[in-house]
């Protein structure tokens, strides 16, 4: 069977990393691959219940959720993870846990795109000032420097994103 291995989806709240992650899991799981998905605002609820949104806690987040994906990646799991992992340093950390089979993938959209989706409307609480340290407005997003791929949400359909997606994973983990 296929290889085992960390898909890492970075980008900005609304970017569309989770319905990606999402789609793209369907897919594989279709084609009969051993496939899971790590979900940030999913995990939140249980695992990282206790952290919030400081540096600190964000760093902390991101080490976990590489070190799960990782122990599921051992046991030949196709892990997708969703996390916004908004630094470099914090995506350098997850590559270094999982070593081989990590790969980067940019969820790329405007920060004027996300905010109009707005789906959870979390950008309009950051912008008037209710929700402190929100990433792109109050909180930085770094965004990777040589990533694997690029998927570009603003301009194509999420049928397109996650089979490019699928097709990289195919490229990258297949017998
Ligand atoms: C960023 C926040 C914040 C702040 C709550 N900053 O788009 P969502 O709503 O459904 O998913 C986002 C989720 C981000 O969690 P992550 O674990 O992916 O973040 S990180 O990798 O930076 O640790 C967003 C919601 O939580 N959310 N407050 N202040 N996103």
């Amino acid at each position: 069977g296929h290889r085992g291995g960390v898909v890492w989806l970075t980008g900005l709240s609304g970017a569309g990393k989770s319905t990606i992650a999402m789609a793209a899991q369907r897919a594989l799981f279709d084609a009969g691959w051993k496939v899971a998905v790590l979900d940030g605002d999913n995990l939140r609820t249980g695992l990282t219940s206790d952290l919030g949104f400081s540096e600190a806690d964000r760093v902390e987040n991101v080490r976990r959720v590489a070190e799960v994906a990782n122990l599921l990646a051992q046991t030949g799991t196709l892990v997708l993870v969703s996390l916004i992992s908004p630094t470099h340093a914090m995506r350098d950390q997850a590559r270094a846990i999982v070593g081989e089979g990590f790969h980067e993938v940019w969820v790329k959209a405007d920060l004027e795109t996300c905010a109009a989706r707005d789906p959870k409307g979390l950008y309009a609480k950051a912008k008037s000032g209710t929700l402190p340290g929100f990433t792109g407005i109050s909180a930085p997003y770094e965004p990777p420097a040589t990533p694997d791929l690029v998927l570009e949400t603003g301009a194509d359909p999420v049928d397109t994103t996650a089979g490019r997606l699928v097709e990289a994973v195919r490229a990258a983990f297949a017998p």
